[in-house]
């Protein structure tokens, strides 16, 4: 897999040369380029920005650089469209008004050949380069969520990371791979570890009972517990008709009923 990075603060994208990722690049599973965008400008100021039209606040970056940063990627891409696979590259465009990256999105993109991400700055990129760029990469605009950030790069640092420890062999243990894989649409369990007593608080009994059925039991409220307090939408997009009975009656206590497959907040009077 081959990562590129396009941005006017090409530092910023350092500490994907650290942990995982890094370690991944040196073992050679996978590639990651990361180029300033004002290489490729002409003008003696290395112009990037410029003033919108129609009016507004802020200023918006010219398409020149972005067309030339863009070309030069596409060519040196022995496995792009003309050659050997056949296959667009992905263009991964931050955006607040983009599609949300989610996990179903991370392990989407994790199959491509060829991610190259544009991080914007300013009031954004001229829109011109995102039709443009579509006759050579699969563009997509995509949002980390929905809050406003200063520029693309905070966004491509959390996507590198969710990507690419998706590649086979970057994350040391695939077990923990595997059992995210088959998450099942709830919020995770708390974890403890040693000691059982740490400064007066005490670790649930039932942790250290190895009970295994009465300890998975205990998870599995704590799921429903925990999502229904932090994410009560995740809790009305379950499958109710895949629920188990324990879970149900979990969810009863909690407010919900389960009709016809569905899961449902019950009036509260
Ligand atoms: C360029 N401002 C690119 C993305 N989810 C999310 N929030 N904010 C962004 C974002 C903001 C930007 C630019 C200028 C992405």
């Amino acid at each position: 897999m081959r990562f590129d990075v396009v941005s006017i603060f090409p530092e910023y994208l350092a500490p994907l040369e650290l942990s995982l990722i890094g370690k991944a690049r040196t073992d050679g599973l996978l590639q990651l380029t990361v180029h300033d965008l004002r290489a490729f400008t002409v003008d003696r100021h290395r112009t990037v920005d410029d003033t919108p039209y129609g009016g507004g606040a802020g200023m918006v970056m010219k398409p020149e650089p972005w067309a030339m940063a863009l070309e030069s990627i596409v060519a040196g891409d022995s496995t792009a469209e003309s050659a050997a696979s056949g296959r667009k590259p992905t263009l991964i465009v931050p955006s607040p008004a983009g599609e949300v990256f989610t996990q179903k999105l991370a392990y989407e993109l994790a199959e491509e050949d060829h991610l190259v991400f544009a991080c914007g700055r300013y009031e954004g990129i001229d829109e011109r380069v995102l039709d443009w760029a579509a006759e050579h990469y699969t563009v997509r605009p995509v949002s980390l969520g929905d809050y406003v950030l200063n520029g693309g790069e905070v966004a491509v640092l959390a996507m590198v990371e969710a990507i690419g420890r998706l590649i086979p062999g970057v994350v040391g243990n695939p077990e923990s791979l595997i059992e995210e894989s088959h998450s099942d649409g709830l919020l995770e369990y708390p974890v403890y570890t040693k000691p059982s007593t740490w400064r007066e608080r005490e670790v649930p009994d039932v942790l250290l009972s190895g009970n295994h059925g009465k300890i998975a039991k205990f998870r599995m409220e704590q799921q429903l517990r925990r999502t229904a307090a932090r994410r009560p939408d995740l809790i009305t997009e379950l499958d109710g008709s895949s629920l188990s009975k324990a879970s149900r009656d979990v969810l009863w206590d909690l407010g919900y009923a389960v009709v016809d497959g569905v899961v449902t907040r019950r009036p509260n009077d």
